[in-house]
């Protein structure tokens, strides 16, 4: 049977995403309320042949909602979603303000769906990063048990909002004519033609927080306290896929074999391992084919040389839409659970 959906920030990156998510999906949508800004009150939006007015996002606008759908920043979130549980919703909610949280459940549903069934009104979706990580991760813990894993994230401009996106493509593309770029030049300048190995604030020991997320989500999500994560968070020139490379540590034996055949037949993975493949696109996941489609692309399995036990050490690269998987598909198969 339908459901009313509300979508909190649905002019976002995400939010937008969301949308497509839901037609894509066929979600079963009976009223759909799209809150934003006082700024976009007023302005429509078409969905599946319907013609949607955007709503101030007031505690009053979750009246009558069965499922709300979070894609505004951190203070939004802790400001409204509580007004929503209060008004009978179930949130699925894409910030980080509540996903360590006791009593919120933190979902990746390849990896435990089951926890959806002890929210409490609200459910938090990970981290981009932490989902298109664990994704493949998932497959080969179960094989071997994993101690400890090393990351380095290769994240696209797209995380930190729709503005760098339009200004990064703005600025590549100019750059790309040969044109002369304007003075001081923007986020997009900074990063056109560099890399910077700083995602949000310090938080750790010189880790910072989108690091420290990569352990603390992960430990709760796949209900291992002692995770130990060492990662490193990388903002790159690329648009909307992030890319990962990641060694893993078992504390039990895990052959490249059982590991390439997990991974190939993993929920929410594709396996794109050949270096000898005639085509760059077969031989190894590129952001430039895994934007705008929902699976983890992963490649490069191989063992890791570097750990002294032979067998208890893999490392593999993958990629995936960090808007999609990483965010908008994810919270709305987490809302497929609710059904
Ligand atoms: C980023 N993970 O990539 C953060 C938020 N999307 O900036």
């Amino acid at each position: 049977d339908e459901k009313n959906v509300a979508i909190l920030g649905a002019t976002g990156a995400v939010g937008t995403q969301m949308l497509q998510c839901l037609a894509e999906r066929d979600f079963p949508v009976g009223e759909l309320r799209l809150l934003a800004s006082a700024r976009s009150a007023g302005k429509e939006v078409e969905w599946c042949g319907r013609q949607i007015e955007l709503v101030e996002a007031t505690p009053e606008a979750f009246e009558g909602m069965d499922i709300v759908l979070g894609a505004a920043g951190d203070d939004v979130a802790k400001q409204l979603l509580p007004e929503a549980v209060r008004r009978g919703a179930t949130v699925v909610d894409n910030s980080h303000a509540f996903r360590l949280d006791e009593d919120v459940p933190l979902v990746i549903p390849e990896i435990n769906a089951e926890d959806v069934s002890w929210n409490h009104g609200l459910i938090a979706n990970p981290n981009c990063a932490t989902i298109i990580g664990l994704v493949p991760t998932w497959p080969l813990h179960k094989l071997g048990h994993v101690s400890r894993m090393v990351v380095s994230t290769y994240q696209a401009a797209s995380g930190a909002g729709a503005p760098g996106m339009a200004e990064l493509e703005a600025e590549i593309c100019a750059m790309g004519r040969g044109e002369k770029l304007p003075e001081p030049r923007a986020f997009a300048d900074q990063l056109a033609s560099n890399l910077i190995p700083q995602i949000g604030s310090e938080k750790f020991e010189g880790y910072t927080s989108e690091e420290m997320k990569m352990q603390n989500e992960g430990r709760k999500i796949m209900h291992e306290p002692g995770l130990r994560v060492n990662c490193t968070c990388v903002r790159v020139p690329v648009l909307r896929s992030h890319s990962e490379s990641i060694t893993l540590e078992f504390d039990e034996p895990v052959s490249l074999d059982d590991a390439r055949e997990a991974l190939a037949s993993a929920p929410g993975v594709r396996l794109v391992d050949d270096l000898a493949a005639e085509n760059a696109r077969d031989r190894f996941p590129m952001p430039l084919y895994t934007s705008d489609q929902d699976l983890v692309w992963v490649g490069r399995v191989r063992r890791d040389i570097s750990n002294p036990d032979e067998a208890r050490g893999i490392t593999f690269w993958c990629c995936g839409d960090q808007i999609r998987k990483g965010a908008a598909t994810n919270a709305v198969q987490i809302a497929e659970l609710l059904l």
